[in-house]
């Protein structure tokens, strides 16, 4: 007989009893991953409902571990488990970490609909968000309804509050992959969300699907979540429903989202069709990320931010910022005033 520990990660926890392990035993000879997912199947048949697909085939968005070993190098379903081998299973977050390469970006961008760059920010700048960060919470009120949250904080028009947060909103990396996905853009939602202890889970949702379009669309948007604090599944990191930027509906019941676990400093960036939600927050400390949403610049943005920064303090601002404010037009003159570049108001 073998026995293996299945490591069950915790989007799946409700099959399994909340268990973070469950053992199993395998008569077969020699024993294999499909013998330990056919073993699990019987005291976790959720689970494995949702490592395979119809075919039986493992989930393109789901990893299993042999060890540390990826099965898929491993032989797949036949891959060989020993006695007292661990198992785990792994939604695929990993597929969505990526280098600092535009390239990349774009690739887990297009495949997944997110990916992950971790440590994103020197020590020094993330020192700096997190500070004013707390600085503005304080009189921040929770939120009005479920979606804001009724234990959460969120601070809107960041950049009409600090600075400090201008070299996240101009981010190479970030400018350099809505640069491709969507050419001429602006800054849409800027957002400081600090999701209490307590916190329910956010209504899963699409940032896109405020604007009345048919769908599937072309990208208009591309959201990103700075963490400023390590965001984890049990501190409220943001829930991502992997490969679902392609989808016209919510994700089924069954489908298995990944957490957006990663150490301050990093960014999730996703597409503004990628479904995803706030996660709960059932730890005692505070999460804190900010937001910024890009938008196509023939669309309004979410908030009005010529009113948000006007002029006088926008024109103390960089030129890329000032652009992303709205302070451009879209070609030939979406945005005009007075029929002139809105940057003419800035002494540009
Ligand atoms: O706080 C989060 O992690 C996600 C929030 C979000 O998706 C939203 O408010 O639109």
């Amino acid at each position: 007989m073998t026995t293996v520990a299945v490591r069950i990660p915790t989007a799946l926890r409700r099959f399994s009893d909340e268990h973070a392990t469950v053992r199993v035993e395998i008569a077969a000879t020699p024993p294999t991953l499909s013998g330990v997912l056919d073993a699990l199947a019987v005291t976790c048949p959720g689970v494995v409902d949702r490592v395979l697909d119809e075919q039986g085939r493992i989930r393109r968005h789901v990893n299993v571990f042999v060890g540390p070993d990826d099965v898929r190098v491993l032989g797949g379903l036949d891959a060989t488990v020993d006695d007292g081998a661990e198992v785990s299973i792994v939604p695929a977050v990993s597929g969505g970490a990526v280098d600092r390469s535009v390239d990349d970006l774009l690739d887990a961008l297009e495949r997944d609909g997110y990916a992950i760059v971790r440590g994103a920010l020197d020590e020094p700048t993330l020192a700096a968000a997190r500070g004013a960060i707390a600085e503005l919470l304080p009189p921040t009120p929770t939120g009005r309804n479920a979606f804001e949250g009724y234990r959460t904080q969120r601070v809107y028009s960041v950049l009409a509050k600090t600075r400090a947060l201008d070299p996240l909103v101009l981010h190479p990396l970030v400018l350099g992959a809505c640069d491709r996905v969507l050419a001429h853009y602006q800054v849409s939602a800027t957002v400081a969300i600090a999701i209490g202890p307590g916190e329910a889970a956010q209504l899963v949702h699409h940032d896109d699907a405020i604007y009345p379009l048919p769908s599937p669309h072309a990208d208009v948007l591309v959201s990103t979540m700075w963490a400023l604090d390590d965001f984890d599944a049990e501190n409220g990191a943001t829930v991502l429903y992997p490969g679902t930027h392609r989808a016209t509906e919510a994700p089924e019941e069954d489908a298995v989202p990944i957490y957006a676990e990663m150490p301050a400093g990093s960014v999730a960036v996703y597409l503004g069709t990628l479904w995803h939600g706030g996660g709960a927050n059932t730890t005692d400390r505070v999460r804190v990320g900010v937001t910024f949403e890009y938008l196509a610049g023939w669309l309004r943005q979410q908030e009005n931010h010529a009113l948000a920064v006007p002029p006088a303090v926008a024109a103390e601002l960089p030129p890329r910022l000032q652009e992303l404010l709205g302070y451009s037009v879209y070609p030939p003159f979406m945005g005009y005033v007075d029929g002139r570049d809105p940057k003419r108001l800035l002494g540009r």
